[in-house]
């Protein structure tokens, strides 16, 4: 990959940043924490990987993408709506009832290939998505991405047990370690460990990497293509609220609207970041 597109999707990644931030601000509610950390995940996913059509929202043969971690909604509908699947101006309806971008993603949004939100339930259900692709026998990749805070359910354990068992190597399990959670630090409240060792040992092809240089997502992605008969787990060490400082590793903005003051300071750090 060129030095110029790893350029742009580093700009979209910081787009989808400040248009997350700009639709939490607008609607005095939201998650900004988890946004900021998936941004350049996103990025890479739409921009990059994905093999989709915003045209064809529901094309059988479409890569899809599970928001486990549903709540960090505002990355994921501004990178649709960069994509083009809906129009930047659906960003107001953010939050609003009726409106058609919820707090938590609905299968009304085009786009959208889960219904998000109870944390744990997404990974089983793309581990589903993937095994119906092989029954299929269809081409298309399944990614999901999970929260580290997310990954004590047990559910995605058992999830984890499965992909393994199926041999779902059109799985890709992508894992936001962005190490804080609702109340506070993940490894205080319940660390989860040796992630790459856990995973390992359930079977999966695992690959860890820095979740914000872009140049090691693309290759984790890629390499996550040529694996036969096992998932892979990209475990993508993170920095909650990446890109505002004092957003940065705090686990007051996991689900808190910056007031007028904050806003205007994130804003201001996110136009100038230096890619
Ligand atoms: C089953 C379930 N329990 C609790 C919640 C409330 N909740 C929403 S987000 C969150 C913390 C998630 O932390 P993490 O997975 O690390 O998310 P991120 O830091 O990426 O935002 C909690 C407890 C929920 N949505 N679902």
């Amino acid at each position: 990959m060129k030095g110029n597109q790893i350029f742009e999707l580093k700009k979209t990644a910081n787009e989808i940043r400040k248009e997350s931030l700009i639709m939490i601000y607008r609607a005095q509610s939201g998650h900004p924490g988890g946004s900021l950390s998936e941004a350049d995940i996103l990025a890479a996913l739409y921009f990059y990987k994905l093999r989709i059509n915003p045209k064809k929202p529901n094309w059988s043969d479409r890569d899809r993408l599970v928001l486990s971690k549903g709540h960090a909604s505002p990355g994921y509908y501004a990178a649709l709506a960069l994509k083009g699947y809906f129009s930047k101006k659906e960003f107001k309806s953010y939050r609003k009832i009726n409106g058609l971008l919820q707090g938590h993603p609905e299968l009304n949004t085009p786009g959208v290939d889960y219904a998000g939100g109870s944390l744990g339930q997404g990974v089983p259900v793309a581990n589903g998505m993937a095994l119906a692709g092989k029954l299929d026998r269809k081409n298309y990749r399944v990614y999901v991405l999970i929260g580290d805070g997310e990954a004590q359910e047990g559910v995605v354990w058992e999830a984890s047990m499965s992909a393994a068992f199926y041999k779902l190597d059109n799985l890709v399990y992508i894992l936001d370690k962005n190490q804080v959670q609702q109340t506070g630090k993940t490894k205080e409240i319940m660390d989860i460990g040796d992630a790459a060792a856990k995973w390992k040992a359930f079977g999966f092809n695992v690959i860890e990497i820095d979740g914000h240089n872009m140049e090691q997502i693309i290759g984790a992605l890629d390499q996550a293509d040529k694996v036969k008969g096992k998932p892979t787990i990209i475990i993508a060490n993170t920095i909650k609220g990446k890109g505002v400082s004092f957003m940065e590793l705090n686990h007051k903005f996991h689900g808190k609207a910056p007031n007028d003051e904050e806003f205007k300071q994130a804003m201001e750090e996110l136009n100038n970041t230096k890619f």
